[in-house]
């Protein structure tokens, strides 16, 4: 297999990157069976080619599935105790930890993050997951359930064995530590594809698993695109559960695979459309930071992303000036994601380039008013001018659709109910959150919500410890916590007879 190798010389990195850029099945890197398929990998700062990785196939998929029921029979699930589960992923947190900048590197190349906000904020959230799951290793237990005097009945919660596990480009390194990690606490072996547009950083991670101690085909990683390597992990009929992250659209093709197939069990975290609702009584300041962070943060492209602005009628005016503030601040804040300085970098690819760029258009088509960006900036890579629409109508399609980019709908509203009604008024589920100083007010509004995620005075404040999913189409099954244990996890009754005679 090849190696790709690069070094930078950059205001924030100077060092080598390098990583194997073959498939890695059973504790090696291959090639696949179809030797010369490849993906290219494209900077999107500068929309220049890095590199190429191989992708995989089916036939790839199906080496990698029978290399991790080998290894869930011989070398991991329940053969091997949490306790030494736990010790190998603290083992391969440290790792991690200790190639960080490197890391941080690839995920700045390949999707564009700025460095700084990779190396102190992605890398450490993939290590520090790793080091939350395997304290979870040796703390999987079932119940023991009273019935009869004659009776012993308890529970076990055993892992399913092969999962699959499906994640997308946004957050390259940290979507991988939330799928891995919860999986092989609870004893599961995996096989993981990448997005084809972020192959870099998993391929170093799977450069790091044998040296942590991960037993051969423990954890199989076949970068490859969604319509082969992603339809055949989902419709394989030796895996047993499949994990997704990404659109709506692909969440479904993966739930019909299954049901099409051997009726895997599927937890799906989708897209979202998610509400942010500002009321007059709110502090204001701070309002308006959070909701430019709930909108920006990471170019628009979070699942969770405040993307339909909601602010009462009294304050709307000031509320929409001081938030284009925050958007022209932002836009002195784009740049290339190795400066210092840089808060704000491309979106990942072309294709979204030019999706965003269509939601852009639509807005102004449909009759709203475009309040600031609505352009690319610059005339290379892939950025676009952090944007505010206005005057927009609940049926345009900005309004409806996500837009997985810096483009802020704001909509104005006058009581708490129509508020609520029009927050709620979306096919998704994700996330919503509320500016208040009222705290009853807080609270009632939050619990009309319909989203698997709110916030209360802050936005996009997940932690590694509090489960994150959906409701309504923006998911199935939560992950992070201890909730994604029962993702990970079936549970198995035991009736022992103690004494009763037929
Ligand atoms: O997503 P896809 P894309 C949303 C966001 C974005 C849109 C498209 O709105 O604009 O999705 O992005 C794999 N069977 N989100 O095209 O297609 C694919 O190879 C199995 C929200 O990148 O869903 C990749 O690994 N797998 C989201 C993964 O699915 C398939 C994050 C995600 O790609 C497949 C990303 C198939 N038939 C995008 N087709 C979030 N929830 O955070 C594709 N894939």
């Amino acid at each position: 297999t090849d190696v790709f190798k690069l070094d930078l010389d950059t205001p924030t990195y100077k060092g080598t990157v390098s990583v194997n850029t073959g498939l890695f099945i059973d504790g090696k890197f291959v090639n696949p069976v179809k030797d010369d398929s490849k993906i290219e990998v494209v900077n999107p700062a500068t929309g220049k080619v890095i590199t190429s990785i191989s992708a995989g196939s089916e036939k790839d998929v199906d080496i990698a599935v029978q290399a991790a029921l080998k290894a869930y029979k011989t070398s991991w699930g329940l053969k091997v105790p949490g306790t030494e589960r736990g010790r190998i992923l603290n083992k391969l947190a440290d790792l991690i930890e200790k190639n960080t900048d490197e890391i941080a590197a690839l995920e700045s190349l390949n999707v564009g993050k700025p460095y700084l906000v990779s190396k102190h904020m992605d890398i450490p959230n993939t290590v520090s997951t790793f080091r939350y799951y395997a304290g979870w290793a040796d703390k999987i237990q079932g119940k023991t359930i009273e019935t009869n005097e004659s009776k012993f009945a308890y529970t076990r919660h055993e892992p399913y064995g092969v999962v699959g596990q499906i994640i997308p480009w946004n957050f390259s390194a940290s979507s991988l530590a939330i799928k891995l990690a919860p999986a092989l606490a609870t004893g599961n072996v995996c096989v993981l594809k990448p997005s084809e547009v972020s192959p870099l950083t998993a391929q170093k991670i799977a450069g790091l698993l044998n040296e942590a101690g991960i037993p051969p085909g423990v954890v199989n990683i076949i970068n490859g695109y969604g319509n082969t390597v992603g339809a055949a992990i989902s419709s394989h009929l030796k895996i047993a559960k499949v994990a997704f992250t990404g659109s709506t659209l692909t969440g479904r093709k993966i739930q019909e695979a299954s049901a099409k197939s051997n009726l895997k069990v599927v937890t799906l975290e989708l897209g979202g459309k998610s509400p942010n609702i500002i009321f007059e009584d709110a502090d204001f300041e701070q309002a308006v930071k959070w909701a430019a962070m709930g909108i920006y943060f990471n170019s628009g492209q979070v699942c969770t992303a405040g993307s339909r602005i909601f602010v009462q009628e009294s304050i709307y005016d000031k509320f929409v000036n001081a938030l284009r503030q925050a958007a022209e601040t932002r836009t002195t804040q784009i740049g290339d994601p190795f400066d210092q300085a840089t808060q704000h970098g491309p979106q990942v690819s072309q294709i979204q380039f030019d999706r965003i760029m269509h939601y852009i258009d639509s807005a102004k088509n449909d009759g709203a008013n475009i309040l600031i960006g609505g352009d690319r900036h610059g005339n290379e890579g892939f950025f676009i001018q952090p944007t505010i629409v206005t005057d927009c109508k609940p049926d345009m399609k900005i309004v409806r659709e996500e837009v997985f980019g810096p483009v802020a709908a704001v909509i104005k509203f006058k009581t708490e109910e129509e508020a609520i009604e029009m927050a709620n008024d979306t096919s998704y589920g994700l996330a919503a959150a509320v500016f208040t100083e009222n705290n009853s007010r807080a609270i009632r509004v939050v619990h009309a919500l319909e989203a698997g995620n709110t916030f209360v005075n802050c936005y996009n404040a997940i932690d590694i410890n509090v489960p994150f999913g959906g409701y309504k189409q923006s998911g199935i099954g939560r992950e992070l916590g201890e909730y994604a244990l029962d993702t990970y996890t079936q549970v198995k009754a035991v009736h022992v007879n103690l004494g009763l005679k037929l």
